[in-house]
């Protein structure tokens, strides 16, 4: 089983037999609520009637067209529909089948932009520790995570990372954004002192990053690393695979911030996470710089069988008119006082150390249990699967990310159930 401690998870398992709006039932037909949307991904909630038509639809009428030499017309469709509630010119998009997948892609397209405008010598990625960027070799090797990296050998060369900017002597309880460590970004400018701007192709990273346990940017931070990245010619990576798709308040992270990347990764809410798809947004002039030499010629050799599949590509736009609809590309931010008002309760309660929130996501991180790394955090998982919530934990924190329709009594149900859990209520 992917990331699950799968001899834990034989001797008890935990199955998921059907789901609606905010709520999950198990096959005992136990309900429960849904505090992750899905992983982060089923923004709309669950089960929605136009995303669930539209799938059946395009299943009867094009199961399937090549997407080698061939195309159908909802593929150009739903890639015009992103471009319109996308950041500022980035308007060309490829489409891939995941966010792993639009990792690798993204790096790939930098590395190869530079060379075919005649800038070869810059091959070498930026990551950042702690950064999450998907399983594949390209996303491990830019990506931080310890455990994710030690046991796959030495991944790419020619990779580097920037400090990571998580700081709970200067930013703990912080609400929204981290007022301390604009600075930090100043770690490309060593990099770049390093390496030499010459060689360095692009720098990724999460907006806000997830999976490594919710850090938000310090105020002025993306700011600061947009500028530095203009200065020395290497191309911004945003990689909005959490944060795409109105899980800030904003439609992406990118529009929350005001600051644009040059390439950027999406996936999971997408199709709201009901058919697999991922999608590398790009500025147009990267997409023209492959545009040159003999036209029977391809330009740019990557992609997958199920690039732009029909299913996902209907999925997607019965996704984006739900979003449409509803306004949940937006609705996180008018929830997202009562959500931090909530998150914040939680201050004192036993364990406790930080509590941090943006948007629609919220971390709270526990202090670990000595010599027993997550198994504090995990503990509180389970009980909360116990009462009829599901949570999501890496490491020692708590991480929260519920579908975008929740409203005030789910918010309490949530956060009340972590109360009592982390309290020891019955
Ligand atoms: N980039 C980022 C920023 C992600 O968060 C990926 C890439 C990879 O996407 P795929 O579709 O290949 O899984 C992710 C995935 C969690 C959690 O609970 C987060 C992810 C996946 C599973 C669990 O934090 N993010």
């Amino acid at each position: 089983m992917p990331f699950t401690a799968s001899r834990q998870f034989k001797a008890a398992p935990r199955l998921l037999a059907k789901a609606e709006g905010m709520h999950f039932w198990t096959p005992e037909g136990r309900q429960v609520l849904d505090g992750i949307a899905g992983l982060w991904c089923v923004n709309a909630g669950h089960a929605r009637p136009r995303i669930v038509q539209a799938i059946a639809q395009q299943a009867a009428e094009l199961d399937f067209a090549p997407p080698f030499n061939m195309a159908h017309p909802k593929a150009f469709e739903l890639a015009e529909r992103l471009v319109k509630i996308g950041p500022p010119g980035l308007d060309k998009v490829f489409f891939t089948n995941s966010g792993s997948e639009a990792v690798d892609t993204a790096l790939k397209i930098a590395v190869a932009y530079h060379r075919a405008r005649g800038e070869g010598t810059r091959t070498r990625l930026i990551g950042r520790e702690r950064g999450y960027h998907g399983v594949n070799f390209g996303g491990v090797s830019v990506g931080g995570m310890v455990g994710n990296r030690k046991s796959f050998g030495p991944l790419l060369g020619g990779v580097d990372h920037l400090r990571h900017t998580h700081d709970l002597t200067r930013n703990a309880y912080s609400r929204g954004v981290p007022q301390h460590g604009a600075e930090l970004a100043d770690d490309l400018e060593r990099l770049v002192a390093l390496h030499d701007a010459s060689t360095i192709a692009a720098v990724i990273v999460e907006p806000v990053a997830g999976s490594t346990g919710v850090l938000l940017p310090p105020k002025g931070y993306l700011e600061r690393l947009r500028s530095i990245c203009d200065r020395h010619g290497i191309l911004l990576i945003f990689d909005e695979v959490i944060t795409g798709f109105g899980r800030l308040g904003a439609p992406f992270a990118s529009t929350f911030f005001d600051v644009t990347p040059d390439l950027m990764t999406t996936a999971k809410g997408i199709t709201n996470g009901c058919v697999p798809m991922g999608a590398v947004f790009a500025k147009r002039h990267i997409h023209d710089a492959f545009m040159t030499g003999p036209e029977h010629l391809i330009e740019f050799p990557h992609g997958y069988t199920y690039s732009a599949h029909p299913l996902a590509c209907a999925a997607a736009l019965g996704t984006l008119d739900t979003y449409a609809e509803e306004g949940l590309l937006v609705r996180g931010a008018a929830m997202a006082k009562p959500f931090e008002d909530a998150l914040h309760s939680l201050r004192g309660l036993p364990g406790v150390i930080d509590i941090r929130n943006i948007g629609l996501v919220g971390g709270i991180e526990l202090e670990p249990i000595a010599g027993q790394p997550g198994k504090r955090a995990f503990e509180v998982f389970l009980k909360c699967w116990e009462r009829g919530v599901l949570i999501r934990t890496t490491g020692d924190t708590i991480a929260l990310s519920p579908p975008l329709i929740i409203e005030k009594q789910h918010i309490e149900q949530l956060v009340g159930t972590i109360a009592d859990v982390l309290t020891g209520a019955a």
